[in-house]
């Protein structure tokens, strides 16, 4: 049985993390585990991460980290986590239901005769909550379908999707250390090097829901910045290339 798992940082997810924890493993998918990545969240979410650990002490993991460090070294971190720990596949999402555990199962149906598995909210089938105004759907439709098209020239239609599955050989082959995005483009980086190493890469089309509980953190000056860094990444990896 191949062994899959699931990442999922967290900041102040204390409300959240005990209902992600039972959907996933409600799941029944064999040999599943969680991997807690957590900053030492004010609101206690690393307690209560620890007491569902004691609970499932074979399948439920946590790693402590001194404190907010951001989205991408918390991924980084988790994943060389997952993969000394024997994964076969890993799964990233986040901790506030805008990934719904439910399309796991369809992520795992295609692996490993993808590298990696994508949750789409730009495919065909795939949308946004509907609570979302014109214009956020707009801006973000923009900087998905249009600038970090046009910036970096990904083919993925959903370049900032940050739900997805990779094989263990397709993380290995990235090689984590050059990933150096720590914000909002974290999950660009990440897609434009598995397009540059020409990743066989599947998008499958998911809805997206707004986290119900506390508030985004996506103001102007954070997507701005974002918009700016594809630069930085294409500049990065200019030398990486597809293998032979
Ligand atoms: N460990 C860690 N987790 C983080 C950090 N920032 C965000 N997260 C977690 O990463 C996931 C995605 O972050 P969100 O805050 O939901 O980001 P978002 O979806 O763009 O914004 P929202 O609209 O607030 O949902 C969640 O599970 C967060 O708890 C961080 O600095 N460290
Ligand atoms: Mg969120």
């Amino acid at each position: 049985m191949p062994k899959t798992i699931v990442v999922i940082p967290t900041y102040n997810e204390a409300n959240n993390l005990p209902k992600i924890t039972v959907a996933l493993f409600d799941l029944n998918i064999p040999d599943l585990e969680i991997l807690i990545v957590d900053d030492n969240s004010p609101d206690g979410t690393g307690a209560i991460a620890d007491e569902l650990a004691a609970q499932h002490p074979d399948a439920f993991h946590v790693m402590h980290r001194q404190g907010k460090g951001g989205l991408g070294t918390a991924y980084i971190d988790g994943f060389r986590w997952a993969l000394a720990h024997g994964a076969d596949y890993v799964v990233q999402m986040d901790a506030d239901f805008s990934h719904s555990p439910e399309y796991i199962r369809q992520f795992l149906g295609k692996i490993p005769a993808y590298d990696v598995v994508v949750g789409s909210r730009y495919v065909p089938g795939g949308s946004v909550d509907e609570r979302w105004s014109w214009w956020r759907w707009f801006l973000s439709w923009w900087a998905n379908s249009v600038w970090v098209r046009l910036a970096l020239w990904v083919r993925t239609k959903d370049a900032t999707a940050g739900f997805k599955c990779w094989t263990r050989d397709a993380l290995e082959r990235i090689g984590l250390e050059r990933v150096k995005a720590n914000g909002y483009v974290f999950q660009v980086e990440m897609c434009y090097i598995a397009e540059r190493l020409g990743f066989r890469i599947l998008e499958i089309p998911i809805h997206f829901e707004d986290r119900r509980i506390g508030q985004s953190k996506m103001d102007m000056p954070v997507k701005i910045e974002a918009a700016l860094r594809v630069f930085e990444i294409r500049w990065r990896h200019r030398t990486v290339k597809r293998e032979a």
